[in-house]
Order: C-alpha cells, then structure tokens, then sequence
C-alpha cells in the first residue's frame, strides 16, 4: 500500500458532563483525527493525546509534531508492506506512542476496508459483542455518584468503575456497596496515591472490588509490585504499561494481575497484539480503557475488543455518553445487556462524517 497524503484535523467538542480524575478535569475535548488516504481509500485513526501532559507525557501539541515532523517524512513515499509491518518501520522514533498509534490504527483501518473485510475479523477478532463498563468520573457528592451508577445499570452496563484520589476513596466505595451490594465494581486512582499510603488501600478491600487500577507512579512498576504482595485484590496497570517489555517486566515483577489495554498508550495494534498475546499466554487478562474518544477512537477501541483474551468488561460505552452528536455514522450503541454489537462493515465498521468533522475542525493539515 502506498499512502497519497494524510491529513491531520483538530478537532473540538464539549463533553456532556465534565470528567474529573485524580490528574484534573475536562470539560471540552481537544482530539487529533488522522485521515490516511492509501491507494484511494481513506483510513481514520486518532491520537488520543490530551491538551496537558498529565495523563501522560504527550499532548496534541507533540502529537501534530511528531507525526509531521519525523513520522510523515518516514512513511511518505515509502511502498508499505502490510499496516502490520508500520510499527517496525517507526522504530526510530522512540515512544510518542498515542502519535504513532493514530497512524498506525488508520492504516489498519484502511487494509481492511481495501481488503473489504471488517477490521475485527482483519485482526484476529473472535468477539461479536464484547462487553461493556464505565468510568465514572469524581462527582461533588456521594448523592450523585449514586445516582449516576443507577442510570449506568439502569442501561446495562456490566460494572462500575469509579475514580478515586486520596480523599475520596473508601467513602465512595462504601456507599456503593451499600446501595448495589452485588454490582461488579472497581477503582481507578491514575496514580494518585504512593506505596506509603498502602493501609488505606487496604481498607479498600472490605468491598469485594474486581481490581484496584494504577494506584501509584505512572511508570512505577516496582512499587506495584510491592503493593501487590500486600493486597489480595488483584491490581490492574494502565499508564505504567507502554511497551511489550514494560508488560513483561510487570508480569514477571508481580506488579499486577491484570492489564488495560489501549490503542494510544501502546503505539496501535502491532503492540497491542504482542501484548495481547504474552497475556494470554501468562495467564493475565486484559480489558479496553478508554480515553474520552470521539467515534474514531471508540470504533477502534471496538476492534481491539474482540480479540479473544479481552475477557473483562471493558470502558468502551455509547457515543451518547459522552457526546451530543458523535462524528461517526451510525454512533455508538450499547444494548439492554450492556455489550456493544460489533459492526460487519469494511474497517471500523462506522463512518466518518466528515462534513461534521470539517465544521468542528480548529486546524488542519495536510501532508502529501
Ligand atoms: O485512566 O482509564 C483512565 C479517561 C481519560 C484518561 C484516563 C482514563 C480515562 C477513563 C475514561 O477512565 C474511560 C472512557 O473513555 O470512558
Ligand atoms: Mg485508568
């Protein structure tokens, strides 16, 4: 495949409830969507790269850079084997994984749809539904928080995730199992606590939750693996996990027992594969986060899904969760059981709606 140009778009839309971590809040979305025209045939992808660098170190601005500055000048003019043989060919460039990830995912997205093939089953996908959580943002009062878990089962999403920071963390929780005693429920900290702090995630676990995610440094696996052998919870890794040895080292270390999976910390689905697979293998399951994706990004967090060892419900949810109007067509739809039907359509199986995406767009470029 040969790619004629890319085109780089930001893009801006408000969400509709503002979503606080223990990093901060956002209430509008910047997102960079990456259109990779090859051979004719468009493939979309997106970074998903914050306005700030506190999730982690990238942000849109680094994104754009990069992806103009040093991955176009690799990959124009270049005939390129396989979407599969992209990874290696950025090798170079190291990390800058959520750059790397909005192109890479396009033009997997554009294989398959020259192959006329979905993207799951281009994968290796074995899943027609997969399974579906949500992450529920820091609320101003416990009353809201409840109320907000009420309307997520009333919608039937399988489990609750919540998150915490230090502060708001075993209050939280005890309400809710006090109110939903037999929910699947979790906790996501984005590192907000410090091994030293490990009694009071501790006491977390008089409430029978799933896993405890990324309570401590965002490249701290060493830690983890402390706080692991004092835990019977299991712990689950999100930022610290960027590359399939940081995977391995955090298997082998003990610093978790099960991973979060996505597109944009991992540099796309060659990686993403890999890691996959040495899960599977160490017997280590792995779910989808998600990143405040527009439709682009869900739509491929979706593919990502099917394969066979995502065995947990993962955070990938309706588009109306998060956005009045998605830039995809149709958007994204959770059904009474709380599972999303994967779509049969060429690539992601969604389309773009580019007349929407060209009037939210802020900036553009194209690269040929
Ligand atoms: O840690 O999983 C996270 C959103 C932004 C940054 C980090 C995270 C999250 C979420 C939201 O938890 C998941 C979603 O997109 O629904
Ligand atoms: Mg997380």
């Amino acid at each position: 495949m040969k790619i004629q140009k890319i085109i780089l778009r930001e893009i801006r839309m408000p969400l509709v409830t503002p979503f606080e971590t223990s990093f901060g809040r956002v209430t509008d979305r910047r997102m960079l969507l990456l259109e990779a025209v090859t051979d004719g045939v468009s493939g979309w992808g997106e970074s998903v790269a914050g306005e700030g660098p506190f999730y982690a170190p990238e942000t849109v601005e680094t994104a754009w850079h990069i992806l103009r500055d040093f991955i176009w000048p690799i990959l124009k003019g270049r005939k390129i084997e396989s979407a599969a043989s992209v990874w290696s060919m950025l090798e170079p460039i190291r990390g800058h994984h959520m750059a790397k990830g909005a192109i890479e995912a396009a033009l997997w997205d554009a294989e398959a749809k020259q192959k006329e093939l979905p993207l799951w089953k281009h994968l290796g996908g074995v899943r027609k539904e997969i399974p579906c959580g949500v992450s529920i943002g820091i609320k101003g009062t416990l009353e809201e928080l409840v109320a907000t878990v009420e309307r997520e089962l009333a919608a039937g999403y399988q489990r609750i995730k919540i998150k915490i920071k230090p502060g708001y963390d075993v209050e939280p929780v005890e309400r809710l199992r006090q109110q939903f005693p037999r929910i699947r429920l979790m906790v996501d900290a984005n590192s907000a606590y410090r091994l030293a702090d490990w009694l009071q995630l501790k006491r977390l676990e008089a409430y029978y939750l799933m896993m405890i995610e990324q309570p401590l440094g965002w490249d701290d696996l060493y830690s983890h693996a402390e706080l692991q052998r004092k835990l019977e919870t299991p712990v689950c890794l999100d930022e610290c996990i960027h590359t399939e040895e940081h995977a391995r080292a955090a298997i082998e270390l003990g610093a978790c027992r099960i991973i979060n999976m996505k597109l944009g910390r991992l540099g796309g689905y060659t990686p993403a594969r890999r890691i996959h697979d040495l899960c599977q293998s160490k017997q280590i399951p792995v779910w989808c986060g998600g990143m405040l994706e527009s439709g682009i990004g869900r739509a491929h967090n979706i593919s990502l899904s099917t394969l066979e060892n995502f065995s947990l419900p993962g955070d990938v949810t309706a588009s109306r969760r998060y956005w009045v109007e998605d830039v995809i067509q149709p958007e994204v739809e959770v059904t009474p059981q709380g599972t999303i039907r994967v779509p049969e359509g060429p690539g992601i199986g969604y389309t773009p709606r580019v007349d929407r995406i060209e009037a939210l767009t802020a900036r553009k470029e194209v690269l040929a």
